[in-house]
């Protein structure tokens, strides 16, 4: 149930703000003549109105939005957009790696603005509205005469506009700013944020626009947010500066960098690169912006180019919870199947960015494994982030810790949890994510509705000329079962498509007592006459299962990762004997599994694995850690054998203990065991 606070969007806006005409409240809305399969519903359309998922939300609507205000004044964000302004003072920024003050910290307010704006479209509050205001009021004071709005440049470095591609991350700032300001115009019909963007557009445009400067930017993002400032206003030349900065991409305009020009994908044009490479999120934000402007402009092989890369990520690229980066030092996808458990970077904005684009390829598609890989990654690599609390979160998200590993109490790569990061980055990023997330649920086409992920709540979708209005009703992602109620629908026929997803065996589809259809992993398609009250009931087998990883994936070797339905589990020190530690836990290559769905404090209710363990009795000191296979025996087994459990991942590091593990060293056993 959603509280008193977040009553559903009556349509009339926060008051005072300027009107102007409402488009489909989702942060990407082609255009009707681009070249895509399927449209989304937007948030008025596609609605989240019980279980995990609006747990989640309510959390953030409530206490991790409203905490990220508060954060972004302490931290100094505030402050700069407050010099850039013309109040006195010095900038604040955190140093990054290199020693440099880090120049992009108004994105992380453009990213907060984001999801109030999708917050507000939703769920009018008055409380969210009062925080939002004199922070829109705050950036249009910032804005130069001539359009500039950075407060890095304007503050810390002024005169050295566009004199940094590599490192400046202008257009980075930017494309956040526009993102906002599509949020509160398709959102809340209110203009203030767009206004100020596109009179920085033009500042941009002016300087490194076609027939200017030949510049990109370190950081992809300005692609993807200049396509959509295309869709909302309608402004050809937007989608051709955006098509514009994709082209260039990939000729060595960017100066080289410690890591070389794969850090940020300027080593090989876009139309031909291969595998994704470099900083993962640069990749993937500009893999986001490739494909808006490929389905804009009708551009098949662009299109093309990017699910060549995406398949690559996926096949080799790709953690079990579907994070990305395994590379701390510089961010980074590493070579193909390096995916180290303990030392995976797994930034929650890659998994955000993934997200996105699988969204986007989706859209332009219609092939169902792009929302598979939504479905996987939202679970296990986005909702990790954010702490049951709402106030702490992961910027790094490691598929193990060790029980006594050294403490790393700062940065992105702290050990537990943090309220906030010298660098924000993430936090604000699952706020946005959070607040847009039921635009992901279900989509229209020409054929009828797609339901692609499962949740309680109801989609209005236009068909036919008419509305065909949907309701749902699903314990998900705890049992495979969902109940789907036509509300209202139109005379003709109309195909609605439920997904299978990639880890269900076998599903099945009822309306009322008559058996409908029966499928493995893809799309169930139902095209009949559909009359209100027709009710549908889809029924996935969902139980425990255990999974190998590929041998190539040196790492977790020998090892098995457990999985229910679109979750993957984990086994952390706080379920073993005191003292205990998983990184002394063996299990059997193919173990027996229970679940269990129960309640548990400070964690709520989850379906818990259960399975056989043993726990080492490893010798303390300093002994040499290899054996003699001619000598020793094969395993180190032998110690005290017990029931384990094992949580959801997404729920980890909401306890004190440290350890934590995915992936469980498996023992095939043998008769000297
Ligand atoms: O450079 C801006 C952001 O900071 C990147 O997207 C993150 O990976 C973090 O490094
Ligand atoms: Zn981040």
């Amino acid at each position: 149930m959603m509280s008193s606070a977040l009553r559903p969007d009556d349509g009339t806006g926060p008051s005072g703000t300027a009107a102007v005409s409402r488009e489909t409240a989702s942060p990407v809305l082609p255009t009707p003549n681009a070249s895509v399969r399927l449209r989304p519903l937007g948030l008025s359309g596609s609605r989240i109105e019980g279980g995990l998922w609006a747990d989640r939300r309510r959390t953030n609507h409530e206490v991790t939005i409203p905490f990220g205000a508060e954060q972004l004044e302490a931290a100094g964000n505030l402050l700069n957009l407050k010099l850039a302004a013309g109040a006195g003072g010095t900038y604040r920024g955190a140093n990054d790696d290199t020693g440099n003050t880090a120049p992009f910290l108004d994105s992380d307010v453009y990213k907060w603005l984001e999801a109030v704006g999708w917050e507000l479209a939703q769920f009018p509050d008055q409380r969210l509205l009062a925080l939002a205001e004199p922070i829109i009021e705050l950036v249009a004071e910032a804005q130069r005469a001539d359009g500039y709005v950075d407060s890095y440049y304007q503050a810390a470095l002024p005169g050295m506009e566009f004199t940094n591609p590599e490192w400046g991350h202008e257009l980075y700032v930017a494309g956040h700013l526009i993102q906002a300001a599509v949020a509160w115009r398709r959102g809340l019909g209110d203009d203030r944020l767009m206004s100020i963007a596109e009179r920085f557009v033009r500042r941009i445009e002016a300087e490194l626009g076609p027939g200017k400067r030949e510049l990109i930017c370190g950081h992809p993002e300005f692609e993807m947010a200049l396509v959509e400032l295309y869709r909302s206003t309608g402004e050809a030349r937007y989608l051709e500066l955006a098509r514009t900065l994709v082209e260039r991409r990939g000729h060595g305009i960017l100066g080289p960098c410690r890591y070389g020009a794969r850090y940020w994908q300027d080593y090989e044009p876009v139309r031909t690169a291969l595998e994704p490479a470099g900083h993962a999120v640069r990749q993937i934000y500009l893999e986001c912006g490739v494909v808006d402007v490929a389905v804009e402009t009708g551009d098949h092989e662009l299109l093309e180019a990017v699910v060549r890369r995406w398949e690559s990520m996926t096949s080799s690229r790709t953690y079990i919870t579907g994070s990305l980066g395994s590379r701390h030092q510089d961010e980074a996808f590493g070579d193909a199947f390096e995916l180290p458990p303990d030392r995976a970077y797994a930034e929650t904005c890659a998994a955000i960015g993934s997200v996105m684009l699988s969204w986007r390829l989706l859209l332009a598609t219609g092939e169902v494994r792009f929302a598979d890989l939504i479905e996987r990654t939202a679970y296990n690599a986005v909702l990790p982030g954010l702490a049951f609390d709402g106030t702490h979160f992961f910027y790094s998200n490691p598929l193990m810790r060790r029980s006594a590993g050294a403490e790393v109490l700062e940065g992105p790569a702290t050990t537990r949890r943090a309220n906030w990061f010298p660098i924000a980055c993430c936090p604000p990023n699952l706020m946005r994510f959070l607040a847009s997330f039921p635009d992901l649920a279900a989509t229209v086409s020409e054929r009828g509705l797609e339901i692609h992920q499962y949740v309680t709540g109801s989609l209005d979708a236009p068909i036919n000329g008419g509305v065909v209005r949907i309701s749902t009703e699903t314990n998900y992602p705890w049992e495979g079962v969902v109940h789907v109620t036509v509300d209202e629908s139109v005379a003709e026929a109309w195909t609605l498509s439920l997904r299978v997803p990639e880890w269900c065996p076998r599903a099945t589809v009822s309306l009322g007592t008559e058996r409908l259809a029966e499928s493995g992993p893809g799309t169930i398609e139902l095209t009949r006459g559909w009359t209100a009250g027709d009710q549908i009931t889809l029924e996935m087998v969902m139980s425990p299962r255990a999974t190998a990883p590929d041998p190539r994936i040196d790492a977790v070797r020998g090892t098995i990762a457990l999985e229910r339905g679109p979750l993957v589990y984990a086994v952390e020190d706080a379920d073993l004997p005191d003292g205990k530690s998983v990184e002394s836990m063996e299990v059997a290559q193919a173990p027996i599994l229970g679940d269990t769905f129960q309640s548990e404090p400070g964690l709520g209710e989850l379906t818990w694995i259960s399975l056989d363990a043993t726990l080492r009795n490893d010798e303390p000191g300093p002994i040499w850690p290899y054996r003699n296979l001619q000598t020793g025996r094969a395993s180190l087994a032998g110690g005290q054998r017990i029931r384990v459990r094992a949580l959801p991942y997404f729920a980890w590091g909401n306890r004190a203990a440290l350890g934590m593990r995915i992936w469980l060293p498996a023992i095939a056993r043998k008769s000297d065991d």
